[in-house]
């Protein structure tokens, strides 16, 4: 049932087209229309200013300096140290007028309309609009060959940031009902005396509404709608053992997407926290526009808004295994349709973000309500939407793509 050589996003085109009229703007740059760029431009009069020229530059970027393993006595320290660090760069960088924004605004001709044109029909490498890569190129080959997971990406002015297409839909088909989402966290350094511990967080049961609702914006439109999970995938083995198992619980069945299920999934019995919506949200906001870069060519640039990963761990740490940090973290959707593993280290990197908003809207259903990552040193697939769990761990987690043979590091 899967071609192992499709990519992500030919895979998940058959989803994708019926849900494009969820997003209010645009769709992919590539098929930038017209009245797209005249929307654009439109709501730009409204919504402050236009931009001063040299903001349309992306960001100089910074570098930092890969830090060995740390005992985890270090980690709280080194953690922020790293944040200022970032914070510092980040404002350096934006003071910074360089000769090249002129060029950017001369192309733009003064003009709204004429200059996300111009951005976007430049021939791209990689997609990335002409303007925006030639600093890329001057500040990054070497840095990003060395440093790639620690240094910042650009950051761009909001009047480039469009809404994003919706793109894979794993383990989101079903409509979550908002008051049954907890974000399990296994492996922190709280204890049984912690006010959100439970000794079995696999024991939380995500609701759903009815199945008459599942996939009701057109996505998988040759399977009936109506259908359980079990009957949607191949091969038979399998289904069967799924279908008696959604019998006997009445549940939805872990990991059931096309990749299969993750050998990462927890056992029965694994401790933990189940932490709130609230819990998350006490955690000090960031906004961020980034490019948001999918493996197939495509990009956009994004405003997101929530709360700093980095700071995520400094309030929930891991425990040490083996008396140092554990080397991994693992995130999955509620009952583990889609799944990512990162290595921890970049998990800390200031820009990335558990994101609770894109282009100042709370985030929706296809989007990953009510929290997805964004993580902008990787591409799409490592962003993880409708996040479940998240776990530190020492064993290399299992990646929705990677068992479909794509590249675990997914670096940029
Ligand atoms: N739960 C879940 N997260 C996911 C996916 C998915 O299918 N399910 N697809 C990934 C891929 S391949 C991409 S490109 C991005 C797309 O995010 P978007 O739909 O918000 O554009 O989500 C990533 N995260
Ligand atoms: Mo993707």
């Amino acid at each position: 049932m899967n071609d192992q050589d499709q990519s992500p996003e030919e895979k998940s085109t058959p989803h994708v087209a019926p849900v494009d009229t969820e997003s209010t703007a645009s769709g992919p740059a590539r098929d930038a229309s017209v009245s797209d760029e005249a929307k654009v431009s439109t709501s730009s009069d409204e919504k402050p200013a236009l931009p001063e020229p040299d903001e349309l530059e992306p960001k100089e970027l910074a570098v930092e300096v890969d830090p060995q393993p740390k005992p985890d006595s270090d980690f709280e320290s080194e953690s922020k140290a790293r944040l200022d660090e970032g914070d510092a760069t980040v404002l350096a960088a934006s003071r910074k007028h360089t000769r090249r924004s002129f060029f950017v605004a001369a192309g733009g001709a003064a003009a709204g309309y004429g200059l996300y044109r111009w951005i976007d029909q430049s021939p791209g490498d990689e997609m990335q609009p002409e303007p925006f890569r030639r600093t890329f190129q001057a500040n990054a080959t070497v840095a990003r060959e060395v440093f790639r997971d620690h240094a910042l990406t650009p950051t761009y002015p909001l009047k480039a940031a469009r809404d994003l297409r919706v793109n894979g839909v794993y383990g989101l088909k079903s409509m979550l009902k908002a008051e049954s989402w907890r974000l399990q966290l296994v492996g922190s350094r709280h204890d049984a005396a912690h006010l959100r511990f439970t000794s079995d967080v696999t024991a939380w049961e995500y609701k759903y509404l009815n199945a008459d609702t599942h996939e009701d914006q057109g996505h998988d439109t040759k399977i009936d709608p109506n259908i359980k999970t079990a009957e949607k995938m191949a091969p038979e083995p399998m289904l069967n053992q799924a279908r008696a198992q959604e019998e006997r619980t009445g549940r939805m069945p872990r990991g059931t997407e096309e990749a299969g299920e993750s050998d990462s999934t927890l056992q029965a019995g694994t401790p933990g926290l189940l932490l709130t919506m609230e819990d998350i949200l006490k955690l000090p906001r960031h906004e961020l526009i980034t490019q948001f870069k999918c493996i197939e060519g495509w990009s956009q640039i994004v405003q997101w808004a929530g709360v700093r990963m980095a700071d995520f761990m400094e309030a929930y740490p891991p425990k040490s295994i083996g008396g140092r940090v554990p080397k991994y973290v693992y995130m999955e959707t509620p009952d583990g349709d889609y799944y990512t593993g990162y290595d921890l280290d970049v998990c800390r990197h200031p820009q990335t973000l558990l994101v609770t908003e894109m282009m100042g809207a709370p985030l929706t259903q296809f989007h990953g309500a009510p929290l997805r990552l964004h993580m902008p040193t990787k591409y799409g697939y490592k962003q993880i939407k409708r996040i479940g769990l998240i776990s530190y761990t020492n064993q290399k987690p299992d990646d929705y793509w990677t068992k479909l043979g794509y590249d675990w590091d997914a670096g940029l």
